[in-house]
């Protein structure tokens, strides 16, 4: 800020002329584009001007200005997890800092269109924080679980006394239906301890390693010790050991590495109430896309990483994850109406449904969209905690909440039954429909975006950790704003104002990134498992006349295919992707586009957003001439068939394109390249981290289509011209997803991250209280009124 104060001493006029033109103008809300393409107009036009770096990094760093006369406000943001705000004075050229409530006053009125509120409630949750760790580093961010680690065991070194004592009542917590697990009654403090570890350890010594628990039970139980410690003599020697270090002189890895052994998770809930949640023909109805096919693959992973914990650590205990989601009675040919349902793959993992019921009590029997569900979360909730006690037979060990609602439900029950509470965002709306949260009032009739916000504001601050599938999820890029980061400040004008409302340097941020079903996404060239048995059929899928909804035959069917599978959402813009295709006739030469999304007939969507898509697609169709270029499919493939596509297009040197005006993540981009597939996608949201450009893909920008589709015109021409360029690329897909992007992984840091977090919540969860009564008190006085007002449901 003293920068330019010191730039509008120097080159007052410069600054004033651009000020004026910029309240003379009849916008009062600029944002990052537009004015950055003002100033870049207002240098042209005063071509003598000095392009001084001080004002034009000021311009490109500022994200948003409000104008009224003669101030004009800036939020400025120069760089990852840092912002301010200034006010200049067009006249006087004056310069003085804001804080954030004034910014958000600003923009309240210029909203509101009147003058300042004379009163508005503020949500802060700064002081509630005050006595936890932070981190200070952008890079840092998303690595919560490392920085805790270092943080707890430097507490157990410095106050060795407190903490040590705390990770010995932690341990003696444990238990699973009346077995004691790990540490028994009678070791009741630190030195104790220590010396009923130094007596295990010579014991064990002298033991043949594969000496099973079972016959060192007794003697280990005299000492104090509970199964829990490994299967046979050489793993319980190798946890008593990480134990004894820990007291001795704590070290990160090594408190990570006992911690993660500890056996404390066996029961697991995952929410996502809203439905369709069924793992046979509900991708592709409104609402249910990736978060599905994320939650199942990740229950599959998690039973087999749980149940291998657990066998390491001798105890013969199965794992018990059950997925909580809405019974729909009116299932439209699903399993929706049935309240239990096996989920293959798994031993026993299941799907668990209970129904929303009405204000009267009555099961609701239809579907309701995302957007309007809010009035029966927390009667669901209550139903919840009975059905999941009577399934489990006890309480679970961590609740996982998914989307917005499964995160507000998660933090109901988390909190009720004293569980630790992870959320998955998968997507939050906020940064998606840009200004939904300044003009709430204008969609709230469609979107009840405040209500929803206010339940993820709510949500994000109950929950123990987060768990991000990308660092730019949490803080965006240097140019573009994190979807966590949407929610540190931000005003609802006339409902409330948040000063703080999450904070992406808080440690609770873990980026644990999914990957594809590793058992149905393969490299195309492993020949020997390829379902070979459909390629009639995906042959008459591509080229041929099947029974499905279909526009478009290829009359060149030799060329590779250019193809893009998504919901056919406004948002997954695969009408922009046919339209760019439809208007590059060198990338019309080079290759055949095939699309499967949606509905090629109107009269079968039941979803506006969808026939509104469909209308563009056959437009377009229409105006570009494309029948004999590309072929559009109204499908919904199976995993089986979609699998199989993906090293089928691979076969044909095809390459795929995600070209979303955003992207959370993007499941399809990893699928994708886990096939093999040289793959483009939307530079906006998850892929630009998931593809390193150029080297396993490239990104593509949306706003930009002509650019777009010369970039795939040029990778097809190249590809013709030096065919290891194909190769090369397919190869950088494999590496990187091998890499990066497996679930194997991910179940993995999943385990490791619920016990370290459930041990940070055992040992501060005496000072987390008042930020408990805080959001409470803000759950029953904004949010449940809210709620009832949604839709024909009151909440109560
Ligand atoms: N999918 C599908 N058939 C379709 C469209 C999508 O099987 O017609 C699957 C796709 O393979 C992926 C998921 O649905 O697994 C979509 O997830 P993504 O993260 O790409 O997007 P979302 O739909 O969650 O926004
Ligand atoms: C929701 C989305 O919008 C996608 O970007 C994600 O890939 C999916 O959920 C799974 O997390």
């Amino acid at each position: 800020m003293g920068e330019l104060q010191e730039y509008a001493e120097v080159h007052r006029e410069t600054l004033y002329l651009l000020l004026r033109e910029l309240l003379a103008d009849t916008r009062r809300h600029w944002l990052r584009s537009d004015l950055w393409d003002h100033y870049q107009r207002f240098l042209e036009k005063h071509g003598e001007l000095p392009r001084d770096g001080t004002l034009t990094r000021f311009i490109a760093d500022a994200e948003e200005a409000v104008t009224d006369a003669p101030w004009l406000s800036f939020s400025v943001r120069p760089r990852v997890g840092f912002r301010y705000y200034l006010r200049i004075n067009a006249e006087s050229l004056h310069i003085e800092e804001l804080d954030v409530s004034e910014f958000l006053a600003y923009q309240e009125r210029m909203v509101l269109g009147q003058p300042e509120l004379p009163w508005q409630l503020e949500f802060d949750i700064t002081p509630f924080n005050r006595e936890f760790p932070r981190m200070a580093e952008s890079r840092s961010i998303g690595r919560g679980v490392e920085f805790l680690n270092r943080r707890l065991s430097s507490q157990l070194f410095q106050e060795s006394g407190r903490r040590a004592q705390s990770l010995l009542d932690f341990l003696r917590v444990h238990a699973y239906r009346g077995q004691q697990l790990m540490l028994g009654e009678h070791l009741r403090d630190v030195a104790a301890l220590r010396s009923a570890l130094r007596r295990a350890e010579r014991q064990l010594g002298q033991l043949a390693p594969d000496t099973p628990w079972a016959d060192l039970a007794p003697e280990l139980k005299r000492l104090g010790f509970e199964p829990g410690w490994g299967r046979d003599a050489a793993r319980v020697l190798e946890t008593v050991r990480l134990l004894s270090d820990i007291l001795e002189a704590p070290d990160p890895a090594v408190l990570e590495r006992f911690l993660a052994r500890v056996p404390m998770i066996f029961n697991l809930i995952i929410l996502s109430p809203h439905g369709y949640f069924g793992q046979a023909n509900v991708l592709g109805r409104p609402d249910t896309g990736g978060q599905v096919v994320y939650i199942l693959d990740q229950v599959r992973a998690l039973e087999h990483e749980m149940r291998a914990r657990l066998e390491a650590q001798g105890l013969d205990i199965e794992p018990n994850i059950v997925v909580v989601t809405r019974l729909i009675p009116e299932a439209d040919g699903t399993t929706c109406n049935e309240p239990l349902e096996a989920i293959s793959g798994t031993r026993s993992s299941r799907i668990l449904r209970v129904p929303f019921r009405n204000p009267e009590g009555d099961v609701v029997p239809h579907w309701i969209s995302r957007f309007e569900v809010w009035p029966y979360l927390e009667r669901f909730a209550g139903e919840v905690q009975q059905a999941v006690v009577t399934e489990l037979d006890g309480r679970p060990d961590l609740i996982v909440g998914n989307y917005s609602d499964g995160n507000l439900v998660a933090t109901l029950l988390a909190d009720r039954m004293g569980v630790t509470q992870c959320n998955i965002a998968h997507a939050l709306e906020k940064t998606k429909y840009l200004f939904s949260d300044l003009y709430w009032r204008e969609n709230d009739a469609e979107y009840h975006f405040a209500t929803q916000y206010t339940a993820d504001l709510i949500a994000m601050n109950a929950a123990d950790f987060i768990v991000t599938s990308t660092y730019q999820e949490i803080a965006g890029t240097d140019d573009s704003i994190g979807q966590y980061e949407s929610y540190e400040s931000f005003t609802l004008p006339s409902l409330y104002r948040v000063v703080r409302g999450i904070d992406v340097f808080d440690p609770k941020f873990n980026i644990v990134s999914p990957g594809a079903d590793a058992e149905v996404y393969f490299p195309y060239t492993e020949q020997e498992r390829r379902l070979t048995g459909l390629h009639d059929e995906l042959h008459e899928l591509v080229f041929g006349n099947p029974e499905v909804e279909v526009r478009g035959q290829f009359a060149e069917p030799d060329k590779p295919l250019l193809f893009t599978m998504a919901r056919l959402d406004h948002i997954k813009n695969i009408t922009g992707l046919v339209e760019w295709y439809g208007a590059d006739e060198r990338l019309r030469g080079q290759a055949n586009l095939l699309v499967i999304a949606g509905h090629v007939d109107a009269a079968a969507s039941d979803d506006r957003e969808e026939q509104a898509q469909i209308a563009r697609m056959h437009e377009l169709f229409d105006r570009y001439g494309l029948d004999g270029q590309a072929r559009w499919l109204g499908v919904r493939l199976d995993k089986m068939l979609s699998g199989e596509l993906y090293r089928f297009v691979a076969d044909h040197r095809g390459a795929f394109v995600q070209p979303a005006l955003f992207e959370a993540f993007g499941l399809t981009v990893i699928e994708a390249m886990s096939s093999g597939l040289p793959t483009f996608a939307t530079r906006y949201g998850g892929p630009l981290e998931i593809i390193v450009d150029g080297a396993s893909g490239f990104h593509i920008d949306p706003n930009h289509g002509d650019e777009a589709a010369a970039r795939m015109a040029d990778f097809f021409e190249r590809c013709a011209a030096e065919p290891k360029y194909w190769d090369r690329l397919a190869q950088g897909a494999l590496e990187r997803v091998a890499k990066r992007y497996t679930w194997a992984l991910y179940a993995e840091r999943m385990m490791t991250l619920s016990r370290i977090y459930g041990f940070w919540k055992f040992v501060t969860n005496f000072e987390r209280a008042e930020t408990r009564r805080y959001l409470e008190m803000f759950y029953g006085l904004q949010w449940r009124p809210m709620a009832a007002a949604v839709g024909g449901a009151r909440a109560d």
